[in-house]
């Protein structure tokens, strides 16, 4: 289940809860335009992206093993406040992590999130996210955009196709 609340910001590594004690309901999260959904079937999330018109999605798993040598760099680079002129979709599928908001008052506000745990961030809000100390998150990202899968058939149109020509000369398809 999410669990928010404002983030102590007292110094220690990012994995930690850095929980103030300060609870932030579900109710106070939407009025910054974070909504949270616990979706236990994969169902409710198809049915959210088809009403948001989201027509795309990836998983990802951010941990040691899945990561590598890259591993701590990634850790790092989510960790970075950023924003984003879409709105942010993810669905945890395994493990637990922490989304960080900024409140109205430029507070972070620390999101828990765990297994079947859905959270929208409105476009525009600075946040942040780490893993916690297990290390481990499997999440489903949502995209508005189509895939650009559609298959081009072979023929005349395709001759003089840019990406193809970016295939080069070495390309087997
Ligand atoms: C993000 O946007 O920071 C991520 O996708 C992090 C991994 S997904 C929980
Ligand atoms: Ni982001």
């Amino acid at each position: 289940n999410m669990k928010a609340y404002l983030y102590d910001n007292l110094p220690g590594d990012q994995r930690l809860p850095h929980d103030s004690g300060r609870a932030i309901d579900a109710d106070a999260l939407s009025r910054l335009g974070v909504l949270y959904y616990r979706f236990p079937n994969i169902q409710d999330v198809d049915k959210l992206a088809a009403d948001r018109g989201y027509k795309n999605r990836d998983e990802i798993t951010v941990s040691p093993e899945s990561m590598g040598e890259a591993y701590e760099e990634k850790v790092k680079m989510f960790f970075h406040e950023h924003l984003h002129e879409d709105e942010e979709i993810r669905y945890i599928k395994g493990g637990q992590g922490f989304f960080d908001v900024r409140s109205k008052d430029d507070e972070w506000v620390r999101v828990r999130l765990e297994k079947d745990d859905l959270l929208i961030l409105p476009a525009g809000i600075y946040h942040r996210f780490t893993i916690d100390e297990e290390n481990f998150v499997h999440a489903m990202r949502l995209f508005k955009d189509e895939p650009k899968w559609t298959p081009l058939n072979r023929g005349r149109y395709l001759d003089g196709n840019s990406f193809r020509e970016h295939q080069g000369p070495f390309a087997l398809n």
